[in-house]
């Protein structure tokens, strides 16, 4: 084990795996240098993956089934919790991850200075630079999203490069299976009042795998997560603003049509109707917004108030 990394405490780390015998062994063998441990996800892989893993010195829980990135997360933290790990570092097993950037992901959690560090691309001195345009811009939107329904300010919420304490560990809890765990997570982890930060790592694209249109598919289903989660806590901004904005437009264009009334009555119909159903639908989701918002505001008061939940 490296000497820049505490040796009085135990570090563990972690790496969901999926068909990745090509760079799994290489990957196993460099996080070894930094960790006591290294625990292996597989995660119903149908390739040599585990295998190498295990010979490469990493201890290997199987998945029968592929249950998805969140589901080998899940298992992860459970092993960890089972070995009373002071600190667990997450990675991927595709080589995207430089290992010679653990200690600086462990310092603030070994210096009491956060619970939960997320190495980004995204920050200062970090990069990854043969990063396919679509990936960024998928990237960007989804951190938009999400850092505006938890209110923190997170530049890469999709790194899958993490480090937890051990009262992460112990207190985070989560149910989703697919990719939106990475959202889940710090949502959790916020409402938990745990310590987040972020520290700069460069993140690789040019590994053998390298990105593909399972990305696409993972993109928008982290970001309907983001959306469902947005439109939960801030019903009013995402349907009371664009309804408002389409009863004003309604208002417009009715007022317009009136206006024309002179010239003829019938001319007034098909626009006079369009304003009509414009402004209805505007009214309909400002009112569900409202509702909404009143009734997240009500569960919450009496979560608080009643039960003396936070
Ligand atoms: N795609 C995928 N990855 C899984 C799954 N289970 C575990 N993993 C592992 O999770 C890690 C991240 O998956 P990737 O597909 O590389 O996700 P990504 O890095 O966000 O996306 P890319 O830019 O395409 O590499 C890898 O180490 C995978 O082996 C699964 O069901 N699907
Ligand atoms: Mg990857």
């Amino acid at each position: 084990m490296d000497e820049v990394v505490n040796s009085s405490l135990k570090i563990v780390a972690g790496l969901p795996m999926y068909n990745e015998e090509e760079t799994i062994g290489t990957v196993v063998t460099q996080v070894r240098d930094f960790v006591d441990h290294v625990i292996c996800v597989d995660d119903g892989s149908s390739d040599s993956s585990a295998r190498i893993a295990e010979s490469c010195g990493a201890i290997v829980h199987r998945h029968r089934v592929n249950r998805g990135y969140g589901g080998a997360l899940k298992t992860l933290f459970a092993k960890a919790r089972e070995m009373e790990a002071d600190c667990l570092v997450i990675l991927d097993s595709d080589g995207q991850h430089e290992a010679a950037d653990i200690p600086k992901l462990l310092e603030p959690i070994l210096t009491d200075e956060a619970d939960f560090v997320i190495g980004s691309r995204f920050i200062d001195g970090g990069g990854s630079e043969d990063m396919p345009a679509y990936r960024r811009l998928g990237i960007k939107v989804i951190t938009a999203a999400s850092n505006l329904s938890s209110d923190l300010d997170i530049q890469d919420t999709q790194s899958g490069f993490r480090a937890f304490s051990k009262v992460a560990i112990e207190r985070l809890r989560f149910d989703s299976e697919g990719m939106e765990l990475s959202l889940e997570m710090l949502e959790d982890a916020h409402e938990k009042d745990l310590k987040i930060t972020e520290i700069p790592t460069m993140i690789r694209y040019d590994v053998p795998k390298g990105s593909n249109f399972t990305a696409l598919s993972h993109g928008f289903t982290v970001l309907a997560w983001a959306m469902i989660s947005l439109s939960q806590k801030k019903p009013l901004l995402v349907l009371g603003l664009p309804g408002f904005g389409l009863f004003a437009a309604g208002a417009a264009m009715a007022l317009n049509a009136v206006n024309g009334i002179s010239d003829s009555v019938d001319a007034l119909v098909g626009p006079g109707l369009t304003a009509i159903w414009i402004g209805v639908l505007g009214l309909a989701m400002m009112a569900t917004g409202l509702v909404l918002q009143s009734a997240r505001n009500f569960i919450r008061h009496l979560l608080i108030k009643e039960f003396g939940l936070a």
